[in-house]
């Protein structure tokens, strides 16, 4: 009998654990320098042995996840021959073919190298700027013969402790002169790639300039080709600012510029933490998930999921070994089905649509969001409105917001 209910309690668990696996059709990705993290901080050293490029992908496969995104340099490293670039190249493609991963998103990295210590594309100095995009151009081609679609731009050093080094305003343009120069070289090339800006308030820099997604979705309207432009916001930089996440992300889809998203997780006002998905923050990751999910109903039926991959930019604690490196990637990807899982239910709950469908008033809206017009200026000069009466009414979102935390936590439904 014993024995049994012990095989009972393992079938489950499996049942279990098929529920929240990875599949395809969920996109998730990790970079090279996420699971390859060796656990290194500003005090102390690595902690993990190096794992070459192909191990990583093996690892990768093995936890189930769709992609892998590189910076140049964590494939082939700063200063290698044409000769080591090609065999490391070529070995990385015969391990992608056999364990059946993709490469969807390319970056380069412009932070790590001293010359990069005071800025790439916004540097004071012309011979930096130009090896920035020397840099880039070479790591656009190596994203391209990977296959990647998306060309990611994230500015780590592209900041200042010293603001009266230069104007941000040359900062500025300097960097819009450069994503003007390789969208200008994309489209030569024939790539058929897409780039999508990384923000960040600070760390490594004092302060980063273009700090928020905010910041980024208006500059990108000031580009040459603001089409082939998009964002690419990390939970853990917008909590940096302070901000929303998910409200940075609805800005972004909205806007139709969604083009690739940053997974993690972050206390507000720490350090770049960078932890497992959800870990820190559920309640913010269940609201994210639900919009990237599509589960919400809108006002006039839904919007669309979000299809792009989801691209965990985030590492293991530094406690951990290789088996605690799987336990974080496996985890990263569970917590995003079990949250999507949570949000269906709680968006099909009818007590929730009962409340999102009560609170919406029983006025007779005269604008209707159709624009300006004189007769419904005239429409609204005259309706009758008894703001007593509608100031009175209780929304009942507390309500609606523990029915949240009921589903988050899996209490109901
Ligand atoms: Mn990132």
């Amino acid at each position: 009998m014993a024995s049994m209910d012990a095989e009972d309690s393992i079938s489950r668990m499996d049942d279990h654990d098929s529920a929240f696996a990875p599949t395809t059709d969920d996109k998730f990705t990790f970079g090279l320098w996420t699971v390859g993290n060796r656990g290194r901080d500003p005090f102390g050293d690595a902690v993990r042995p190096p794992v070459e490029p192909t191990g990583l992908v093996r690892l990768l496969a093995e936890c189930g996840a769709y992609g892998v995104n590189l910076h140049d340099d964590d494939l082939v490293p700063f200063g290698s021959s044409v000769s080591e670039r090609d065999r490391i190249v070529r070995d990385f493609r015969a391990a992608l073919e056999d364990h059946g991963l993709c490469v969807p998103m390319a970056t380069t990295n412009l932070f790590f190298h001293p010359i990069f210590k005071d800025g790439a594309f916004t540097s004071n100095d012309p011979a930096v700027r130009a090896f920035a995009l020397q840099k880039t151009m070479r790591a656009i081609d190596l994203g391209a013969e990977l296959g990647a679609k998306i060309y990611v731009f994230w500015g780590g050093r592209e900041g200042t402790e010293c603001d009266a080094c230069r104007d941000p305003r040359d900062a500025i343009r300097r960097f819009r002169d450069a994503i003007d120069f390789l969208c200008g070289y994309v489209v030569e090339q024939g790539y058929g790639m897409r780039f999508a800006l990384e923000a960040k308030p600070n760390e490594p820099r004092g302060d980063i300039y273009l700090p928020t997604t905010g910041h980024l979705l208006h500059f990108i309207e000031t580009l040459a080709m603001p089409e082939m432009v998009g964002v690419n916001p990390e939970v853990a930089h917008e909590t940096m600012a302070g901000l929303s996440f998910p409200h940075a992300v609805a800005q972004a889809l909205e806007a139709d510029k969604l083009f690739h998203i940053d997974l993690n997780s972050q206390k507000v006002g720490r350090y770049d933490q960078d932890f497992r998905f959800a870990s820190e923050d559920p309640k913010q990751a269940f609201l994210l998930v639900r919009l990237l999910e599509g589960t919400a109903r809108a006002e006039f039926g839904s919007y669309p999921r979000y299809d792009g991959p989801k691209h965990f930019d985030a590492h293991a604690y530094r406690s951990e070994d290789e088996a605690g490196v799987r336990d974080f990637a496996r985890g990263c990807m569970r917590s995003y089905k079990i949250l999507a899982a949570r949000a269906e239910a709680f968006d099909a709950d009818p007590e929730v649509l009962d409340l999102l469908a009560a609170n919406r008033g029983d006025a007779v809206d005269p604008h209707d969001g159709a624009g300006w017009s004189t007769s419904r200026a005239e429409g609204l000069r005259d309706l009758a409105i008894d703001v007593d009466q509608v100031a009175r009414r209780g929304l009942q979102w507390e309500r609606l917001d523990q029915l949240l935390f009921e589903h988050l936590t899996g209490v109901r439904g």
